[in-house]
């Protein structure tokens, strides 16, 4: 296979990706996602921040647990060598540009080769960082944010930071350093923490709260390096129920707000949120996002959707128009996204293993987001649902409701109120009615 190129273009018929409108038929084109087009006083890229991932992108191959890999990839000799790595970061490149997406994410391992030890991977990673950083700036494609992957080698096979291993956490932390100097080096926006095996399989063989503990010293100590490293992106973490172990300690939005607050972490970490996790912990995108919002937590969010009938990570790409209208109505709410960005952890389906299906499934995802994105904003305008809600909570705002929320008031207080008024009148939830609005605007 040496005879792959390095300079030869890996998408040749593919031109940049351009925005073409609702009534196009271009498969390679956007219908709806329009980069400079103003929403609510801010353009759709400025809102929507997109961000191509390099794990399920670029180096997905669409392997099952029951099948080989299908992926079809014509720039990779799928060899473990630091030239076949570094042609990869050129066709990523190539990809998102043409894409049209400003951002990008990545795992250490996914760029570069792991070798037989720490100082040979990192002189690996380094050599990938060198060419991350000349496309970077070659075109203007930015890290979203880094990561280090602390669950697919053998020795974290009983977690990272949550092992029983000593050794194994302290190798946990010396790979995060490295992660979070190179994700600063190339002026990363942020730094993700995803506990891929922080969690247990069997609680026989598990001292829960002494992994805890210690799971909060590694992010700690991750906070103290980048105060001492001058590091000024966003620290996120992301929560996820279950799979690969059959427990993780991050499980969802509020378990995870709670670990932050009892630890005294909630000041340094956002959440990363991602639509097949929630929906595995048995919520759905928009709650997981009203609970981060809530606590002032909302960072970035990873696009994707589980399929209703699999119980897994399917991962999948976000085409349903009701959960992105749902995530940018949460999103525009809390303000926007900052720092964060619509990162696709989504991979094509084993089954989509040509090249061009990267940008149908890209293309579709952004189109989603951008429909979700105006969807949303008409609704605010509309303002009908806001009124709604504000005025489902208007006896809040006066007499006994308002001193409760001033806090004011007492159970005494409250049990004189009733005898004086006697039993309250309720008035309907209007639900069905709500419903049928959404669907004026969808
Ligand atoms: C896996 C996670 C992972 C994180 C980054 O389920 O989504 O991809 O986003 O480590
Ligand atoms: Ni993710
Ligand atoms: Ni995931």
């Amino acid at each position: 296979m040496n005879s792959i190129k390095t300079t030869a273009a890996a998408f040749p018929a593919i031109k940049k990706i351009s925005y073409e409108g609702p009534k196009s038929k271009n498969p390679l084109a956007f219908k709806h996602y329009n980069a400079k087009e103003k929403v609510e006083g801010k353009t759709m890229e400025e809102h929507l921040r997109f961000s191509v991932v390099y794990w399920h992108t670029f180096r997905g191959r669409g392997a099952d647990m029951f099948g080989m890999p299908t992926a079809c990839r014509p720039w990779d000799d799928f060899s473990d060598s630091v030239e076949n790595a570094q042609r990869r970061v050129r066709v990523a490149f190539e990809f998102i540009e043409k894409l049209g997406a400003p951002f990008y994410a990545f795992h250490d391992r996914d760029v570069a080769p792991e070798a037989a030890t720490l100082v040979e991977t990192n002189k690996n990673l380094d050599a990938i960082v060198k060419v991350l950083k000349e496309e970077q700036k070659r075109t203007g494609i930015n890290l979203l944010w880094g990561t280090a992957c602390l669950f697919a080698h053998p020795r974290y096979m009983h977690g990272a930071a949550t092992s029983c291993n000593a050794d194994v956490f302290a190798y946990a932390c010396a790979q995060v350093k490295k992660a979070m100097e190179v994700t600063h080096e190339l002026k990363g926006e942020g730094y993700v923490f995803w506990g891929g095996r922080e969690g247990y399989s069997t609680l026989w063989n598990t001292d829960m709260k002494r992994e805890l503990d210690h799971l909060a010293k590694f992010l700690h100590m991750a906070v103290a390096y980048k105060k001492k490293i001058g590091f000024k992106g966003e620290f996120y973490i992301e929560p996820k129920p279950k799979e690969p172990t059959k427990h993780q300690y991050d499980s969802d939005a509020a378990a995870c707000l709670n670990f932050l607050r009892e630890y005294g972490l909630k000041d340094h970490l956002k959440l990363n949120l991602e639509t097949n996790h929630a929906t595995l912990a048995g919520h759905t995108m928009q709650h997981e996002l009203e609970v981060a919002a809530a606590a002032n937590a909302l960072g970035s969010i990873d696009a994707n959707t589980g399929d209703l009938l699999l119980g897994w990570d399917t991962d999948q790409f976000p085409t349903d128009i009701y959960l992105t209208t749902q995530c940018m109505l949460t999103i525009l709410k809390a303000g926007g996204l900052k720092t964060g960005g619509v990162n696709f952890d989504a991979k094509v389906r084993r089954e989509s293993f040509e090249p061009n299906d990267l940008f149908y499934a890209h293309i579709g995802g952004m189109d989603a987001f951008a429909r979700g994105l105006k969807i949303a904003a008409a609704i605010r305008k509309d303002g009908r649902l806001e009124k709604f809600v504000k005025e489902r909570y208007s006896s809040w705002n006066t007499g006994v409701g308002k001193e409760v929320e001033s806090g004011k008031s007492s159970l005494e207080k409250l049990e004189q109120h009733i005898l004086k008024t006697g039993e309250p009148k309720n008035f309907s939830g209007r639900q069905e009615f709500l419903e049928n609005l959404i669907n004026e605007f969808i």
